[in-house]
C-alpha cells in the first residue's frame, strides 16, 4: 500500500518534470525569446533578490554587464518635429494683451508662469549634451526608479512639465514612481484638480501630502520612506529632464551602490523659459561660511569628458542614490529644519563613510532658478545657522571653527540633540574631515582658504621717482583708466590698493582690480572686476628692482611724467619703471609661489 502510493508520487513528480520541459520547449519557440537564458534572467535576478534580502544586501546587482544604446530615437524624432511655443527650448515671449496675468504670476512664483502656461507639458529641448554622449552605451541591466519631488506651492505647469519630462524622457520601465510630495501648499488647484488631474493622466504618479508646512528637507525623507524602487531620484519641482538621462545617472550606481550621481545642472530662463547650458561642468565645494562655490574641473577629468567626474560636494536639489545607500545613511540628519546644509550633510556623509559622488556629463536636466523668492520664510530665528552648527559639530571635526570664526553667533544656537548622528558617525566607521579635505576637496583650500592670507603689498602707489604723485582709481566705473594724481588721503580719490593673496592689485574698499584686456605696449591699465582667474589681472611686486610686473608676458607697470598717462611696456631698465609700495610683506613675497597655486591632486598623505 504505502510501497504503491510512493510509486504515484514518484509518477507524479516524472510528470511534472516533463510538462515543464514541454511548456519551456513551447515558450523558446512560440515567443520571441532568442536564448534559454532570456527564460533563466528573470528567474534568476527574483532567485538573487530572494537570497539578498535574507543577507540584508537587498541592493541592486547588476544581472548582466553588456552595454546597450539607450536611446528613445522614436522620442527623439518626434521631439525633432515638434513646432511651437518654447518648443526646443527657444526663448518664448508673451503678447501686450496678457501683460496683467504676466505680473501676476510673476510675483506669485519669481518667474513667468503665464508664460509657462502657454508652453507645452511635454515641450521638446535642445541636445546640449556634450558630444561624446550621442554615441555612449550603458549597461542593459540597471536598476528602478522612485522619482522624489517635493513642492511648496510650484505653479500648475512648471509641476507638471517636471512630471512630464521624466515619464516621457525615461525608459518606461526603469520608473516605479514618482512622489509629488505635498508641503503644505495653499493654492487651490494644487488640491483635488491635481489629484484628479494625475489620477488621469499620470498613473505613476503619487502625490503625499504633509499637513504641516515642514520644509523641503521633512519632505524629501517623506518621499525617500514611501519609495520602494532601487533608486532614489531626487528633483527640484519645477525642472526638466534631458534626453536619456537617466541611464548616465543609474549605471555608477548599479556598478557599485555606494555612488551618489548628480546630473549636470542646466537653465530654464526664468522671464523666457529658454533653456540653455550655465556652463561645461564643475566640481561642487564651499566657502567657510557655507556659501556653496564651485572648483573648476581637473585637467584629468577634462580628458576624459565626458566621463562622470569625482564632485566634493553636491549642489543639492538634483541627485540620484541607491535607496539602501540613502538608508544606512541615515537619509538625511532629521533634526535639520526647513533647508539649508542639508547637501553639506549628505556629501560629507557620502565621502567619509565610504561612498563616492560623481557628475555624470551626458545626464542633463533644466532647472528654473527664481528672480527671487515668492514665499515666506517658515521657519523660526536662525534655521540655517542651526542646521549649520549640527552639521559642523558632527562632521567637520577642527575645521568647524573656520565656520565659527566668521560666524562667531552660531557658538551660541543651541544645536539639539547629536547623539544620534554621532553614534552613526562611529557606526560607519567614517574617515575624518581631514581626509575629505586634502583627498577629495584638495584644492578648495588654495582657493577658499580657512584664514585669508595677508596681502603681500598695500597701501599708496607712487613712481619712485615723483613720490609726490600716486596711482589713482578716482572711483571709476567698470573698463575706465587708472590715472596718476597727486597723492592725498581725501576721500574723493581712490589710492589705498592691495596687491592681495589672488595676485591682482585691488581697490582696498570695493571688489575692483587693475586690468589690462590687450596687452601690447602702452596700453592703459583699466578697472574691472576682480575675477580671481589672474591671467590679465595677475600682478607681481619685485622690490629689489621696484617692478610691477604684469601677466606672465614680460610687461611691466609704466608711466609718461609729461603727460601723467598709465600703462604697461616691455620690462627695461627706464627709471619710469620704478614703482614704491607703502607697505611690503616680505615674508608674504618669499611665499608668492606657493600662494594660491592650483591644486590638482591630494594635498596630503592620508592621515589614517
Ligand atoms: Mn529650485
Amino acid at each position: 500500500m504505502r510501497r504503491y502510493f510512493f510509486r504515484i508520487l514518484r509518477l507524479r513528480n516524472l510528470l511534472a518534470i516533463t510538462f515543464l520541459l514541454i511548456l519551456l520547449y513551447i515558450i523558446k519557440n512560440t515567443t520571441e525569446v532568442r536564448t534559454i537564458a532570456d527564460v533563466a534572467k528573470p528567474v534568476q535576478q527574483s532567485l538573487r533578490r530572494f537570497l539578498q534580502k535574507e543577507s540584508d544586501k537587498e541592493y541592486f546587482v547588476p544581472t548582466s554587464l553588456k552595454k546597450i544604446d539607450w536611446h528613445n530615437y522614436q522620442q527623439i524624432e518626434y521631439e525633432r518635429k515638434r513646432v511651437g511655443i518654447g518648443e526646443h527650448g527657444l526663448p518664448a515671449h508673451l503678447p501686450e494683451k496678457d501683460s496683467v496675468i504676466e505680473k501676476d504670476l510673476y510675483a506669485v512664483n519669481g518667474f513667468n508662469g503665464a508664460l509657462s502656461d502657454k508652453i507645452p507639458l511635454n515641450r521638446s529641448l535642445p541636445d546640449i549634451r556634450h558630444h561624446g554622449c550621442h554615441k555612449r552605451l550603458y549597461i542593459e541591466s540597471l536598476p528602478t526608479v522612485s522619482v522624489v519631488v517635493p513642492f511648496h506651492n510650484e505653479h500648475w505647469s512648471t509641476l507638471l512639465r517636471t512630471a512630464y519630462s521624466v515619464l516621457n524622457r525615461s525608459p518606461t520601465f526603469l520608473i516605479k514612481e514618482v512622489f509629488l510630495v505635498d508641503d503644505a501648499s495653499t493654492k487651490d488647484f494644487l488640491k483635488q484638480k491635481l489629484e484628479d488631474y494625475v489620477s488621469q493622466h499620470l498613473p505613476k504618479v503619487k502625490i503625499i501630502r504633509l499637513e504641516n508646512r515642514s520644509g523641503l528637507i521633512a519632505a524629501r525623507l517623506a518621499g525617500a520612506k514611501k519609495a520602494s524602487a532601487d533608486v532614489l531620484v531626487f528633483l527640484d519641482s519645477h525642472t526638466e529632464a534631458n534626453v536619456n538621462w537617466l541611464p548616465p545617472l543609474l549605471e555608477p550606481i548599479a556598478l557599485n551602490y555606494r555612488t551618489v550621481v548628480c546630473p549636470f545642472i542646466d537653465v530654464v530662463a526664468y522671464d523666457t523659459f529658454e533653456y540653455r547650458a550655465q556652463d561645461e561642468g564643475a566640481r561642487g565645494a564651499f566657502d567657510w561660511e557655507l556659501f556653496y562655490k564651485r572648483l573648476p574641473v581637473l585637467p584629468r577629468d577634462e580628458e576624459n569628458m565626458p566621463e562622470p567626474f569625482e564632485s566634493p560636494i553636491m549642489a543639492g536639489g538634483l541627485f540620484a542614490i541607491s535607496r539602501v545607500f540613502f538608508w544606512e545613511l541615515g537619509g538625511y540628519d532629521a533634526g535639520l529644519d526647513i533647508w539649508g546644509g542639508e547637501q553639506y550633510e549628505l556629501s560629507f556623509k557620502i565621502w567619509q563613510c565610504g561612498g563616492r559622488m560623481l557628475d555624470a556629463p551626458c545626464s542633463r536636466v533644466g532647472h528654473i532658478y527664481r528672480k527671487f523668492a515668492p514665499f515666506p520664510n517658515p521657519g523660526h530665528g536662525d534655521f540655517v545657522g542651526r542646521n549649520y552648527r549640527r552639521v559642523a559639530e558632527v562632521w567637520m571635526d577642527e575645521f568647524a571653527q573656520f565656520l565659527y570664526r566668521r560666524r562667531p553667533h552660531y557658538l551660541r544656537i543651541d544645536p539639539g540633540d547629536l547623539s544620534e548622528q554621532k553614534a552613526l558617525r562611529q557606526k560607519l566607521h567614517c574617515k575624518p574631515f581631514r581626509w575629505f579635505m586634502t583627498q577629495i576637496a584638495f584644492d578648495l583650500t588654495a582657493k577658499y582658504p580657512p584664514v585669508e592670507p595677508n596681502p603681500f603689498a598695500e597701501g599708496q602707489i607712487r613712481p619712485a621717482t615723483h613720490l609726490q604723485f600716486c596711482v589713482d582709481a578716482h572711483h571709476g566705473a567698470q573698463m575706465e583708466p587708472l590715472q596718476i594724481k597727486a597723492c592725498t588721503r581725501a576721500s574723493a580719490a581712490e589710492q589705498d590698493f592691495q596687491l592681495s593673496w589672488h595676485k591682482d592689485v585691488r581697490s582696498k574698499s570695493r571688489n575692483m582690480c587693475w586690468d589690462v584686456p590687450d596687452s601690447s605696449p602702452k596700453s592703459p591699465i583699466l578697472l574691472y572686476s576682480c575675477h580671481l582667474g589672474g591671467g590679465n589681472q595677475l600682478w607681481r611686486y619685485h622690490p629689489d628692482t621696484k617692478r610691477l610686473k604684469h601677466g606672465t608676458n614680460d610687461n611691466c607697470l609704466d608711466w609718461d611724467p609729461p603727460t601723467r598717462s598709465l600703462y604697461i611696456k616691455p620690462c627695461d631698465n627706464s627709471e619710469t619703471q620704478e614703482w614704491v609700495i607703502d607697505s611690503v610683506d616680505n615674508e608674504m613675497l618669499d611665499r608668492w609661489d606657493e600662494v594660491a597655486k592650483r591644486v590638482t591632486g591630494p594635498v596630503e598623505p592620508d592621515v589614517e
